[in-house]
């Protein structure tokens, strides 16, 4: 037997893709910690598997031609892992489409959208000290997600699912995110549709056992002002230059 897919992961929105779809294709998986508050996002061994110096990424060492394969990028990824297993990723030409559509709609849209209203609500204010410098940036991109939370909402009142009938690795790519927009400066009252398809995702068992796992490996201690502070500055202030002295420091 191979081994497990190695799946290198940080509980988030974009960590949890992944263990739901792993968990929901039935693969076994092992996880591996990439604390992204600890720096470990830039350890030289994780940026030759995820360049980006972001998780999640995985190791398949089943790969095509049985040999081990690397895939980062979330919608890769959930790609990759359908491919692989013919689930949740139609073959059907036509279908395939509209999984491809929302699953592209959400890495362009919903994930970052809903990425920056989350920085600038949850993390700018530990960052910068004047709120007018905030303001403009979190009034764009909550403004932002509302229209993609509008554009669901209307998409799940005439389907099931994203994709269409079926659920398939778009609502996959969707749902973790979709599912903290209240914090996110969102009312789902104003999205009923939306609020059913959350509240039915979470309720299939792959779904609760993807976040259990993912709670086993995030329970970190509550951090103080200052190390939360410092913690956002070092996430939030990268340019090209951190992945390069990162890799200059590790030799
Ligand atoms: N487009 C990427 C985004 C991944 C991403 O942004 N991951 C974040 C956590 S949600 C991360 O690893 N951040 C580390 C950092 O900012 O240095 C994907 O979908 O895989």
């Amino acid at each position: 037997m191979s081994k497990p897919i190695e799946l290198y992961f940080w509980p988030t929105p974009n960590g949890h893709k992944i263990s739901i779809a792993l968990e929901e294709m039935g693969l076994a998986y092992e996880i591996k910690p990439v604390n992204i508050g600890a720096g470990e996002q830039f350890k030289p061994d994780f940026l030759k598997i995820a360049p980006n110096n972001r998780m999640p990424a995985i190791i398949d060492h089943d790969g095509p031609g049985g040999t081990a394969i690397s895939v980062f990028e979330s919608g890769a990824i959930l790609q990759y892992l359908g491919r692989k297993t013919g689930l949740f990723y139609p073959a059907d030409a036509r279908a395939r489409v509209a999984a491809d559509e929302w699953l592209f709609w959400q890495m362009g849209g919903l994930g970052p959208m809903a990425g920056q209203a989350s920085h600038f609500i949850n993390y700018a204010p530990k960052i910068v000290d004047d709120p007018a410098l905030i303001e403009y940036g979190r009034t764009r991109y909550v403004n932002e997600l509302n229209r993609l939370c509008g554009v669901m909402d209307r998409r799940l009142s005439e389907n099931a699912y994203l994709a269409g009938a079926e659920y398939s690795i778009a609502d996959m790519a969707a749902w973790p995110w979709a599912r903290i927009a209240h914090k996110l400066g969102q009312s789902f009252d104003d999205f009923p549709k939306l609020k059913a398809w959350i509240d039915a995702i979470a309720q299939r068992p792959a779904v609760q056992r993807a976040l259990e796992a993912g709670d086993a490996i995030g329970k970190q201690k509550e951090l103080s002002k200052e190390e939360a502070r410092a913690m956002a500055k070092s996430l939030f202030g990268q340019t090209a230059a951190s992945v390069n002295d990162e890799k200059s420091k590790q030799g």
